[in-house]
């Protein structure tokens, strides 16, 4: 009988002990089970978090807010870049987006039901300051205002990005944008702005998200706005103008802010990770994260552009003075690292000391192709940090990845791929905070589903699915799994 091979064959399944099905056997009395590989038990628990973890989510403004025209925001860099046909996948723009400067409310409550205790966002500067410097626009100010009155009522603490890439169109229009020192000054000027008035309730604030993306892809490669290719000189000169934007701010914020404001940055790094875990290759990889993070990172924390950097720009070399370095080195409160994907390196007996490992073809990646796999990325990245720098408070700032997120019949996305990402990115993580390095918190990127840069809304990072003709959002199956991960301050 059909039937009867059916049962037996389930019955001999892995599966189906996995599911703790008994065919045709009565079912067993519930018993304690003695270990961990018990049917139905839970597994042995993952050594925790530090107690005082800070669980969070990430967005940024231009991916989410919408509301483009709105209350006196004038348009910025990414506006003209994703009006302008070719630049993003479908047309898509971010004149709509989530529409979260509307639905704030709403989303603040998704964030509450998963449990975090940290928000970060970003403030549009175009909002701020339509211009960019002169006449400074309360009303758009106040969109933060609101919704950071809204996350402390509801027990979130908000984490403040002042610069996830939205320049104000006008400043690249009159001065060149980040090619000019005058952004550099702008910026500051802003920062001080919003922290005087936000700084009573934000007690963390950031400089600038990702210098490593915005300058490289919007400055060189020319895929992101302002979409130049700028020639080796004035291109490093604009990483110089950058990183001296984020030093200012620095200074303008710990002038006008109130006493106890921290300041840091958000900086994609690169994560140097050793190939194999032997002194040699450890050595190589921390020789390599000073070097290939010496544009941005390097430099903030050093005071100091590697002799190596300036060598191979040779005349492209930026032009500054050493008071640029000292402001570009100011003492920072914190770091954020966003930590996407690793690079491997190994020692070699060349000039640096090291090199890199390409990634062989068959290497697996997420739904965005540049998403290659690397959960050591999680252990190395702040541990570098810690051990070069001596920073002794960071934050990841953003890790996520992008999955298909087709919904299945019933409305859910069940995007098992995203979990697996996660659980093995956080288990590196807990390996780092076990060993003492000073992570105080985590915000998974993204809350929800967004305009994802030249991707459009193609490729979706978030751990709510977004339905964009109703606005809907819907938690996916990764959502129900962060929600735990919070609850039980282990990776599960
Ligand atoms: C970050 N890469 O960008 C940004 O901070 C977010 O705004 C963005 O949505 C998120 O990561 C996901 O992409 C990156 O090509 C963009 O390696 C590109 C790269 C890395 C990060």
């Amino acid at each position: 009988m059909p039937d009867k091979i059916t049962r037996r064959t389930f019955a001999q399944s892995a599966s189906a002990a996995a599911f703790g099905v008994a065919f045709g056997r009565p079912p067993r009395p519930a018993r304690v089970p003695r270990n961990a590989a018990a049917e139905g038990a839970l597994t042995a628990e993952a050594p925790p978090f530090p107690q005082t973890f800070l669980w969070g989510t990430a967005t940024a403004a231009y991916q989410v807010e919408g509301a483009a025209a709105e209350d006196g925001r004038l348009p910025s860099v990414w506006d003209t870049f994703s009006h302008t046909p070719g630049k993003t996948i479908n047309a898509a723009t971010g004149d709509v987006a989530n529409n979260h400067y509307h639905l704030y409310k709403g989303d603040v409550q998704l964030m509450k039901a998963l449990g975090v205790k940290g928000y970060r966002f970003s403030i549009a500067w175009p909002r701020v300051f339509p211009e960019g410097d002169g006449q400074p626009n309360p009303k758009g100010l106040d969109f933060y205002n609101r919704l950071v009155d809204e996350l402390l009522a509801n027990g979130i603490q908000p984490f403040a990005t002042l610069y996830h890439w939205d320049l104000p169109q006008s400043l690249q229009d009159r001065v060149g944008g980040w090619e000019s020192r005058d952004t550099s000054k702008a910026f500051a000027e802003y920062a001080g702005y919003v922290a005087k008035r936000l700084s009573d309730r934000v007690k963390h604030i950031f400089t600038i998200n990702e210098f490593g993306a915005f300058v490289e892809l919007g400055y060189r490669v020319g895929i992101h706005a302002p979409g130049l290719k700028l020639p080796a000189g004035r291109f490093n000169q604009t990483r110089h103008h950058a990183v001296l934007g984020h030093g200012l701010a620095v200074q303008a914020i710990h002038a006008t802010a109130a006493p106890g404001t921290k300041v840091g940055l958000a900086e994609n790094m690169t994560i140097c990770v050793p190939v194999i875990e032997s002194k040699e290759h450890i050595d190589a990889a921390v020789r390599a994260t000073r070097e290939v993070n010496a544009p941005y990172m390097t430099v903030i924390q050093e005071g100091q552009y590697t002799d190596a950097y300036l060598s191979n720009a040779g005349r492209d070399a930026p032009k500054f003075t050493p008071d640029d370095l000292k402001i570009i080195s100011s003492p920072l409160d914190f770091i954020g690292i966003n930590i996407y994907t690793p690079m491997y390196v190994r020692a070699d007996s060349n000039r640096l000391g090291f090199r890199s490992v390409p990634h062989p073809p068959s290497f697996p990646h997420m739904a965005s192709p540049w998403l290659f796999i690397g959960p050591e990325a999680l252990y190395w990245g702040p541990r570098h940090a810690a051990n070069i720098w001596k920073v002794k408070e960071l934050y990841i700032t953003e890790n996520g990845c992008s999955s298909s997120d087709i919904p299945a019949a019933d409305g859910k996305v069940y995007d098992t791929d995203r979990i697996m990402y996660l659980r093995n990115y956080l288990t590196q993580l807990q390996r780092a905070t076990s060993e003492g390095v000073p992570v105080r918190g985590y915000f998974l990127w993204s809350l929800m589903d967004n305009f994802e840069w030249a991707d459009g809304y193609t490729n979706r990072f978030g751990i709510h699915y977004v339905d964009y003709a109703t606005q809907k959002r819907t938690p996916k199956l990764s959502a129900d799994f962060y929600r735990d991960v919070i609850a039980r301050n282990r990776v599960v």
